[in-house]
């Protein structure tokens, strides 16, 4: 067992550790152990349905040690990490609880990454193992991207296949849910509860997404906590169509809460409304957890249909980005939803606005912190802290927020103080009932409903063409998606030189075989000569944005 912090984190200072092992809110479990204790409260409770399987918590259990044992036969061991990119779909469960019971790093990796991502955190980790599906949306294969990051890196040894395994190894032969098990179990070797448990990414706002340490201590507290806010129990049934490793996903309440209480997750694999619906019928489910550009397909087919499922769950959570008063007044008033707004980010820091608030709150908030332990501040451009109810940046720092990213000296200085509060990029003000509300962000970040891109990683991107002389990357509001993608390109003009719609569809190839995600390649493409500029010789993206 690795007993050092992780080489490339930042540790808690051990006067904060100790306060808050000492407030009871880290409690030196891991999350292998918060699994068994699980199946230890409620064996027979159905923990996960995905299709047509149903699986309790005695056979997630059981799975989690097989798919353990059966890894650690090919030489993985604690201290290594694994990339783990798998769709909803229990097998990501299985696979995240076996590489934790093993002391192995999983890195919670998104189906919409592609090369650019998935190769940087290869390059950033020297993981030696992924575990992906054969095939994606659209048909992407990714066995042809593991094949490339082989390439790439040398570090990958271990390649495990969800579905059709080729050359590689299957994870479907990795576990099965038999009560009576064949294998002698391997002893679990997962972290101290103090050590990093694995990496989250963040959304960012310079290049490619950064890694972000979280312990099990620090999480399971966020993961309790929030629970107890969102009022999970045994009863409760989660429909989740986010993507799973996402940490909204994971652990607000997300599968860890219900995991907590002995609940179900719902997977569904398309968060239309036309199947989710059917998902919330077919396994009466109660919770909800959706990001505001899902909201409106949902409430449209409600309406359309004359069709009150809305009001039949006990909570829809949204969160990711921000929900437009609008919206949040028709849910509640039209809808007859019980709604509650999450701000949070996966370095840390969750808000909710909390079923007992009334309704101005609800529509307007985005709540409350987590904890009191939670310190917030609100500082302006130098950074003082500005009049109470009065916008600015938020900083955070408490017992489940980061004090620093993985390997990430240089960027640390920036994006956390001397004290260790985290910059978090959002424009903020806190109202006199404590309730926080989120006005904007100062961070160079494109909020595509929920889907995070930094605009330094596109920019990046878009530059290495030869014929991209400058370009800068905005965000242009939609009614749909809250904000879109507009990139500003100043062109290198050759003769022959292709129309302005054939330009950009070439430049959108480009970026895609660049191995972009698809939700990074911009809405639209603007070709200008001149580019106007601040007093300090930056492009100056504010005057860009005007032009929109
Ligand atoms: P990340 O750091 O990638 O996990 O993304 C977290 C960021 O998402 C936050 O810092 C906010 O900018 C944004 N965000 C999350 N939830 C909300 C929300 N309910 N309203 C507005 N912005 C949100
Ligand atoms: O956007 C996010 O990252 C986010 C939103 C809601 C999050 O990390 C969370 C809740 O935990």
């Amino acid at each position: 067992m690795p007993n050092h912090y992780l080489k490339g984190a930042v540790a808690y200072p051990e006067e904060f550790a100790q306060k808050y092992r000492e407030k009871g809110y880290w409690i030196g479990q891991n999350l292998s152990e918060f699994l068994h204790v699980s199946a230890e409260k409620f064996p027979n409770n159905i923990a996960i349905y995905c299709g047509d399987q149903t699986i309790s918590y005695q056979q997630l259990n059981i799975a989690v040690d097989a798919c353990a044992t059966r890894l650690s036969k090919y030489g993985l061991q604690a201290g290594d990490q694994a990339v783990v990119q798998l769709p909803n779909h229990h097998a990501f469960y299985i696979v995240f609880f076996a590489l934790i019971r093993l002391g192995i790093l999983p890195i919670m990796s998104l189906s919409a990454h592609r090369f650019s991502e998935v190769n940087s955190f290869f390059k950033q980790t020297q993981a030696c193992a992924y575990f992906c599906a054969d095939f994606g949306a659209q048909k992407f294969d990714y066995r042809a991207l593991a094949r490339q990051c082989q390439d790439a890196n040398p570090s990958l040894k271990h390649i495990f296949i969800l579905g059709d395994a080729a050359e590689f190894e299957s994870i479907s032969a990795l576990y099965d849910f038999d009560t009576q098990p064949p294998d002698k179990y391997v002893a679990s070797q997962a972290s101290s509860a103090d050590q990093v448990a694995f990496l989250q990414l963040s959304g960012g706002s310079t290049g490619i997404p950064k890694l972000i340490p979280r312990t099990h201590d620090d999480y399971l507290y966020s993961v309790r906590e929030s629970a107890k806010i969102c009022e999970l129990n045994q009863t409760s049934r989660l429909l989740m169509v986010l993507p799973v490793a996402h940490n909204f996903s994971m652990s607000s309440a997300g599968a860890l809460g219900i995991f907590y209480v002995g609940g179900a997750v719902v997977l569904g694999t398309d968060p239309s409304p036309e199947t989710s619906f059917a998902l919330i019928r077919k396994y009466q489910v109660t919770d909800a957890c959706l990001v505001p550009a899902l909201v409106h397909p949902w409430i449209e087919k409600a309406a359309r249909d004359q069709d009150d499922i809305l009001s039949t769950l006990h909570c829809l959570q949204v969160g990711g980005a921000r929900l437009a008063d609008v919206v949040a007044t028709r849910l509640i008033d039209e809808f007859k939803v019980s709604l509650q707004q999450v701000f949070g980010m996966a370095e840390g820091l969750v808000n909710y606005t909390r079923f007992d608030m009334n309704k101005a709150q609800i529509i307007y908030t985005q709540g409350l912190k987590i904890s009191e332990d939670d310190e917030i501040l609100v500082l302006d451009d130098e950074d003082r802290p500005v009049a109470q109810g009065a916008i600015g940046h938020l900083l955070t720092r408490g017992p489940y927020t980061i004090r620093g990213y993985y390997q990430a000296e240089e960027h640390n200085a920036r994006s956390f103080t001397q004290d260790g509060f985290y910059r978090t990029g959002d424009l903020v003000r806190i109202l006199d009932d404590g309730c926080i509300v989120v006005e904007g962000r100062s961070k160079e970040q494109i909020n595509r409903g929920g889907e995070k891109i930094a605009t330094e990683e596109v920019e990046q991107a878009l530059i290495t063409h030869p014929q991209v002389k400058l370009v800068a990357l905005v965000a242009m509001p939609d009614e749909l998606l809250g904000e879109k993608s507009c990139a500003f390109v100043s062109w290198q003009t050759q003769h022959d030189d292709p129309s302005e719609i054939r330009r950009s569809l070439m430049l959108r190839q480009y970026l895609k075989d660049y191995g972009l995600a698809q939700y990074k390649i911009p809405d639209s493409i603007q070709f200008i000569e001149h580019f106007p500029y601040t007093a300090f010789g930056k492009i100056d993206k504010k005057t860009l944005i005007k032009q929109l």
